[in-house]
């Protein structure tokens, strides 16, 4: 009997630091560590490396993983149909224990796995905890929801017949997770896929492969089986799309940016010589994301949850709030008290537990967020941040534009870093208007005390994950199932009752007696 689910409690830092030092201290000891690929079980090197890098610390190898070529994709995914024949024939409380015994080992180890994302993604401590335990979440929850999902007797009864739904698994699936949340997201998508009997190709995002290696290498411990996820870091472009062709591949889990989610939507869909079957695609992508705010509204709680939304994580979250529309009433006030709290945030390297914020993840998204920089002074009045700060990292400054168009690049386009964009609206019927005026709709928020309001954009404020009140980010596992609206993806709702079915088809069997 597997107890009903509950959400793994975050770590207390301010009364203990003692286990996470050490993991830290254990992380860096390894620095410069070499990960293989993992292919049906057996360690596979090819010559070629990535390297993965502190964006704290720019001259800082975090170590490195095997770079996977065309050659090795083939031969995962063969290998990874081998396997399918026995993993899928698993029970469902089978492959449920095995992940519910992953779940332990990752509570077990904790700190270790956090603070690997301390030094590979940037994540300050409390972040770097916030992910573990999402992971560890995921693994608890898909579990159960497995269990659920394979429960006789959903049909109604017919008299003198036999009906049966069972939900089958679909094949060999390409997990393909962003770096952002790079242990929640990986084991997510990672668990949810073989649960249900699927085996998968996992390819991490190139900027965290480390992190998703340990995890790797956790599923093994486990007990899972050689062959049923391999382990394949890679070139996006190179054996990504390679992989997302293939005949042979029956489905794609993917989480990241609008621009290469549609271009996977696309490959995905055409049918290749040999293919039989229409390939599924379960595709999470980008954000802009809106708090409004009201004159009714508590300012203060209001400037709280945007700043905590904009700048957790150095706005790197798809759920990050990177527009602030406020009424004309209060805006000076709310513009006021968020740029407060942001010039008031410590920014440093993310192993010190002082720091609230650290670096973007890279070079690419350094110069990405400040050519941002430009565009906020020729469409609005720059109020505060804006420039680079400190050598040592790719550190931005927590930054906020203000009096911006509600249709100009800053208002429309996923800037991804610690940027945000506040617009003024005549009313709170104009405040939805611009909330909706892009082509994204994944995370929203109202700050109001009005009642009508609040039910009004309950109806027409149109995002997969709409909150009142409170910051627009940290969706729980259960409670919150996860996922957006038009360009920000399929809507699959991670975390939640719907999301098992995705990579299942419902078999119906009737017996006449
Ligand atoms: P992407 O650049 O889109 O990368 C995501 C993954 O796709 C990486 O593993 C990447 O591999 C791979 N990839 C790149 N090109 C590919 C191709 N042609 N074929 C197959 N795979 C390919 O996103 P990112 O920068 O990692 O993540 C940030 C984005 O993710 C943001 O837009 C954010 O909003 C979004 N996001 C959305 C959600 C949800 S739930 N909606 C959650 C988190 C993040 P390489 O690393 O090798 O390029």
């Amino acid at each position: 009997m597997v107890p009903e689910f509950a959400n793994e409690p975050l770590s207390d830092f301010a009364t203990r630091r003692d286990g996470m030092s050490a993991a830290l201290r254990q992380v860096q000891a390894e620095f410069g560590r070499d990960w293989p690929l993992v292919i049906g079980g057996q360690q596979v090197t090819t010559g070629a490396w990535i390297d993965s890098v502190d964006p704290c610390h720019k001259g800082r190898r975090v170590g490195r993983v095997a770079r996977a070529g065309q050659a090795e994709a083939e031969r995962a995914l063969q290998t990874a149909w081998s396997s399918f024949a026995d993993w899928s024939r698993w029970s469902a409380a089978e492959r449920a224990r095995l992940v519910l015994k992953a779940a332990a080992l990752m509570r077990r180890q904790k700190h270790l796995f956090s603070a690997t994302m301390v030094y590979e993604a940037g994540k300050t401590w409390p972040e770097a905890d916030a992910d573990t335990a999402e992971a560890i979440d995921f693994l608890e929850f898909y579990a159960r929801e497995a269990l659920r999902l394979n429960r006789p007797g959903a049909l109604p009864h017919l008299p003198g017949e036999d009906n049966e739904l069972v939900y089958q698994p679909l094949g060999v699936g390409i997990v393909i997770p962003p770096w952002n949340f790079p242990l929640a997201i990986t084991t997510g998508m990672t668990a949810a896929a073989i649960v249900t009997g699927n085996t998968a190709i996992l390819k991490p995002a190139s900027l965290t492969p480390i992190i998703a290696a340990r995890l790797v290498s956790l599923l093994d411990e486990a007990g899972l089986p050689a062959g049923v996820v391999n382990f394949l870091p890679g070139s996006g472009g190179e054996i990504g799309d390679f992989l997302v062709a293939h005949p042979r591949t029956r489905f794609v889990s993917f989480t990241g940016s609008r621009e290469v989610g549609t271009h996977i939507y696309a490959l995905a869909a055409q049918v290749q010589s040999g293919q039989r079957w229409l390939k599924r695609v379960v595709a999470e992508m980008g954000g802009k994301d809106a708090i409004i705010v009201d004159e009714t509204a508590d300012l203060e709680a209001a400037a709280e949850g945007i700043t905590t939304s904009a700048y957790g994580f150095q706005g790197q979250k798809c759920s990050a709030a990177s527009r602030a529309i406020v009424l004309e009433p209060v805006y000076q006030d709310v513009l006021r008290q968020v740029a407060a709290r942001a010039e008031a945030l410590r920014q440093g390297p993310a192993e010190d537990p002082a720091s609230q914020i650290a670096a973007v993840i890279d070079e690419g998204q350094y110069h990405k967020v400040l050519s941002y920089m430009d565009v906020g002074q020729h469409e609005g009045r720059l109020v505060s941040g804006g420039e680079p700060d400190g050598e040592d990292g790719w550190y931005i400054q927590p930054t906020i534009f203000a009096d911006l168009p509600e249709d100009g690049r800053m208002a429309q386009e996923e800037i991804f870093g610690p940027v945000l964009s506040f617009i003024r609206a005549r009313d709170y019927g104009h405040a939805l208007d611009i909330a909706n005026g892009t082509a994204y709709g994944l995370t929203g928020g109202v700050y109001s005390r009005d009642r009508r309001r609040l039910e009004r954009a309950r109806a027409e404020f149109q995002v997969g994950n709409l909150y009142f009140n409170r910051k627009i980010t940290g969706a729980m596992v259960g409670a919150q199932p996860f996922g957006g609206f038009d360009m920000s993806g399929t809507d699959s709702k991670a975390g939640g009752p719907d999301y098992l079915q995705l990579f299942t088809q419902a078999k119906v069997v009737v017996e006449r007696f």
